[in-house]
């Protein structure tokens, strides 16, 4: 499987550039455009997009407003059994998906793996929850004489705006939920990857996504998305990227001169582990390892806080750093790394800046180096005198560490919660008491005792957080899809003439 990774990246860096643009109606538009150049090495170009113009989405919106009715009326058990095959059609293209995410994103073999298989369960997932849920009509209970039915439906057209960290499956989560709902699609994918956006949908078109339901607009925020969320045509906003995005994307909404639609929003987190002097010190230098280095940092699940008990606190440091030693950093194209890149200039040169911020301000106790030619980051941990030093969320491979004693808990985890946040948070205790205190003390979406804080499993953990971390509900959730939903009620008079129960 390694070797069939590599060569499956090497083909692909030896063979021509990719292209990628527009999909309208299941038309290609991917002539030439702004270059994509890999993350891993910025001297090498992995394709170009077309941007969409304004004339490219208002074609998609038309035709995605024109296909809605019929795309509801299909029915939920319908639709399901397309998102399924959308899933087995992803599964399908496993190895070359792996390869152009190295390649497009800077993903290691492993999280790319893991990122496809996400995809696919979010298809089977919504799949199950469409059948259940948006197939036929419930009967309500209520007085003789009258039938009340309520049904599920799509809203209209939704807007996907999805991130460049999880280019595939956030991006097949987000239009998977809006399609299985009844909906049809405006998809903008993340700017830094659209080509694996691209491929996606040829992907689902080809296993039987009719090209009237999807289209896809690659481009940047400020045209194409501030374009779709301005729109009216547009019913809904589904978005996951950062916190002040989704605030300017609700000010827009709330600007509409037109009817009142509501924003899903998966945003950002300042995740706190903390870690008592009962935890088993190789399970914590493992798990933070994975929580605060593993896809770079590059994950709103990621570990950013560390909470060490005085008594223990160089002890697992010393350690953390030895392990931080062994780790891997270079080409997430060879199956040996274990931490690629992060995503572009702009995120290595806002790493470098907050890092000469913190030499001054705390202390960095870690740097890795790094190979050159790429957008690489050595991993950090920085050594903070008190949380205040700290706001909001550093996008990147950064740990920060806070020394503190447990007999202050809830007061350390109050400090946490007061920052606004609330995505996830670790524990790492032999004592329950311990765990349960922490877990009261900071009310996040998604708590993980004794294993590591990142890689939410569709349908197992339901993922995400309230507050600054987004509005809710969770993602690969039973109530997900219900947001992306209008609901209907028919009232019929049965003792009136001409009362038909059907109707
Ligand atoms: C994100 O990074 O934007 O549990 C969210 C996890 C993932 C996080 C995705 N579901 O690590």
């Amino acid at each position: 499987e390694r070797k069939v990774l590599e060569d499956h990246v090497d083909e692909l860096r030896a063979g021509k550039a990719l292209v990628a643009g527009p999909i309208i109606s299941g038309k290609l538009l991917s002539d030439g455009g702004v270059e994509v150049f890999a993350p891993a090495d910025t001297s090498r170009r992995v394709g170009t997009v077309r941007e969409a113009s304004d004339a490219d989405v208002d074609a998609a919106l038309d035709a995605a407003v024109a296909f809605q009715p019929q795309w509801d009326a299909l029915g939920g058990a319908k639709r399901a059994k397309i998102l399924s095959d959308m899933g087995d059609a992803l599964e399908a293209n496993m190895d070359r998906l792996v390869a152009l995410m190295a390649e497009e994103a800077g993903k290691t073999f492993v999280d790319g793996i893991a990122e496809v298989r996400e995809a696919v369960d979010f298809c089977r997932y919504y799949a199950v929850q469409a059948e259940e849920k948006f197939e036929g009509r419930t009967r309500l209970p209520g007085p003789a004489g009258e039938t009340n039915h309520i049904s599920l439906h799509g809203r209209g057209v939704f807007a996907c705006i999805s991130p460049w960290n999880f280019p595939l499956a956030i991006f097949t989560g987000q239009i998977t939920a809006a399609l299985g709902a009844g909906n049809t699609v405006v998809a903008k994918p993340a700017e830094q990857a659209p080509i694996i956006a691209f491929e996606a949908v040829r992907i689902f078109q080809e296993a039987g996504l009719p090209a009237g339901a999807l289209h896809l607009v690659p481009g940047r925020g400020e045209t194409v998305g501030a374009k779709l969320t301005r729109d009216l045509r547009v019913s809904g906003v589904c978005f996951t990227g950062g916190t002040d995005t989704a605030r300017l994307i609700n000010k827009t909404l709330a600007d509409r001169q037109g009817p009142i639609i509501s924003l899903i929003a998966e945003t950002g987190g300042l995740n706190g582990m903390f870690v008592d002097t009962t935890a088993l010190r190789e399970q914590v230098i493992d798990d933070v390892l994975g929580s605060a280095f593993g896809s770079a940092g590059q994950r709103c699940s990621a570990l950013r806080v560390l909470f060490l008990p005085d008594a223990t606190a160089d002890f697992i440091l010393e350690g953390l750093k030895g392990a931080m030693d062994e780790l891997k950093i270079g080409d997430p194209g060879r199956a040996d790394t274990d931490v690629g890149p992060v995503i572009d200039s702009d995120a290595h040169e806002m790493l470098q800046a907050y890092m000469a911020r913190m030499e001054a301000e705390a202390s960095v106790i870690k740097k890795l180096e790094t190979p050159r030619g790429g957008h690489y980051f050595g991993p950090s941990i920085i050594e903070l005198k008190s949380l205040d030093q700290i706001e909001k969320e550093t996008f990147g491979p950064v740990l920060h560490v806070v020394r503190y004693k447990p007999d202050n808990i809830a007061e350390v985890g109050a400090a946490l919660e007061a920052k606004g946040y609330g995505l996830t948070l670790g524990v790492h205790s032999r004592l329950e008491s311990f765990a349960a205190k922490v877990r009261d003390a900071v009310k996040a979406g998604n708590t993980y005792i004794n294993r590591s804080m990142t890689g939410a499993v569709v349908g197992v953990q339901p993922f995400g957080g309230e507050g600054l971390s987004g509005t809710g509900p969770k993602a690969g959730g039973p109530h997900y899809m219900l947001r992306f939903a209008s609901e209907r009620v028919v009232t019929v008079d049965i003792t009136a003439q001409g009362g038909d129960p059907e109707l």
